[in-house]
């Protein structure tokens, strides 16, 4: 909360009183926002991390072959930034999904 200080005269017949006027106004804060990261493993079959990314992080296809292939030759890749509800989803669905098909993938969330 921010407060600003105004001070005014009153309007008192006889003008003596000056008065502090305290004005606040709330100050709006922008949540803070999760990055959601996916991490290479030398096990996971390539299109299933396609799949992945297409069904629990809206892309196209060709979007989500070419962050797949960037998370095979730079090691990670961010796929998406979200509220810190919604990132902690996407990762929990993410792991559930690898999880029950026995792959190794690992998806983790880190402060933007
Ligand atoms: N490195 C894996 C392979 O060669 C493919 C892969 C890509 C795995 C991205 C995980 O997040 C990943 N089959």
């Amino acid at each position: 909360m921010q407060s600003d200080i105004t001070l005014m005269a009153s309007r008192d017949d006889d003008d003596t009183d000056f008065g502090v006027k305290v004005e606040t106004r709330p100050k709006t804060k922008r949540p803070p926002l999760y990055k959601v990261l996916i991490l290479n493993d030398d096990y996971t079959p390539m299109e299933f991390v396609v799949h992945v990314l297409e069904r629990f992080f809206g892309l196209s296809h060709a979007q989500a072959f070419e962050i797949m292939l960037t998370v095979h030759k730079k090691g990670v890749a961010v796929v998406g930034v979200f509220s810190h509800e919604i990132a902690e989803t996407k990762v929990a669905l993410v792991m559930d999904f690898a999880q029950r098909h026995q792959h190794p993938l690992q998806c983790t969330m880190e402060k933007e």
